[in-house]
């Protein structure tokens, strides 16, 4: 096949080094910043454009695919599909398709987080390093994770994993979800405040769907209460953040993990001020394995697609 036969797709946004080579050993790839004007980027090669690769984070909106009139695939580097636009995508024709493959490490570190606030861990580090303990300093105490009540935002498959998870803990593991799990047993809860004010632990897991903001909100954190844990390994604008800043301030809830904000990778600076908080810049999926994974996940779906065998993991 000459170069001129080749299938031409763009990357919008970084990518690692790994998914370009694959990429370009097969097809004519253009790699454009993430921008709002796709058709200027690409220029008369947007005509030609039939495949994207992105992260959901940019996602691929009405308007990047009405530059791309001959798009036939938009994979996604990640599960997040709220800045893809699903239904003008079946309307066109365009098959989306997700990375299945980050579930568990994202379930990993929501524990991990949850540990660390309630046993201070990353504050007894910098306690150490800052020289209180050789000082003589005793670190006060933090507080038991096992054994506690966890409530489940978004009983998805993150939340499913993490569930197991928190079980083996001997933890107490509720939950609510908009749409009842049919094949968990775990209690469900008729809403989130409810659910809040029977938990120590919430934890963040839902998708949240196009525009959908605040989930999280002041009443369901003063539900949650001043012996509480807040994680979210989810979505940053699925929090409204001035309130959880305020409850984090004000001690309304003990304290807060969190892998994601609401403008990325700008973080309050009353969070950073605050002790009882671990924050994280979104690397819930970030682990070698699992980047790997969704490398060859993500390229494995445009190969499969352009070789006529249709996507491997599209978005349902
Ligand atoms: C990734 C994510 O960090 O899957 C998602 O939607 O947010 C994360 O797993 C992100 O996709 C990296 O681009």
């Amino acid at each position: 096949m000459t170069t001129s036969d080749r299938v031409e797709i763009a990357a919008i946004g970084p990518q690692r080094p790994r998914v370009l080579e694959a990429l370009r050993a097969e097809f004519t790839l253009h790699e454009i910043a993430a921008t709002d004007d796709v058709a200027a980027a690409l220029g008369p090669a947007a005509g030609r454009v039939r495949g994207v690769v992105t992260s959901p984070m940019i996602g691929v909106s009405t308007k990047v695919m009405d530059a791309l009139p001959n798009l036939e695939i938009a994979a996604l580097f990640g599960v997040g599909l709220e800045r893809t636009d699903l239904v003008a995508a079946r309307e066109r024709g365009v098959v989306v398709t997700t990375t299945p493959v980050l579930y568990e490490d994202v379930a990993d570190l929501a524990v991990v987080l949850a540990l660390d606030v309630t046993r201070r861990v990353t504050e007894a580090d910098r306690w150490l390093r800052t020289g209180k303990w050789a000082a003589g300093g005793q670190f006060p105490s933090g507080h038991r994770f096992s054994r506690k009540r966890a409530g489940i935002l978004g009983m998805g498959r993150i939340g499913r994993v993490l569930a197991t998870r928190l079980a083996a803990f001997g933890m107490d593991v509720r939950y609510f979800d908009p749409k009842p799990a049919t094949d968990v047993d775990y209690p469900l809860y008729p809403s989130g405040v409810e659910l809040a004010r029977d938990s120590d632990f919430l934890f963040l897991c839902a998708a949240g769907g196009p525009g959908q903001r605040n989930l999280v909100d002041a009443e369901m954190l003063s539900a949650l209460g001043p012996q509480g844990v807040f994680v979210n390994i989810s979505r940053g604008w699925l929090v409204d953040e001035d309130a959880l800043v305020e409850a984090i301030v004000s001690g309304t809830i003990a304290g807060a993990g969190l892998d994601v904000f609401e403008d990325e990778p700008n973080v309050p600076q009353a969070l950073r001020d605050a002790d009882n908080v671990v924050l994280l810049p979104h690397i819930a999926s970030n682990t070698e394995e699992t980047r790997r994974d969704m490398d060859d996940c993500m390229v494995d779906n445009v190969r499969s697609w352009f070789a006529g065998n249709g996507a491997v993991t599209p978005a349902t």
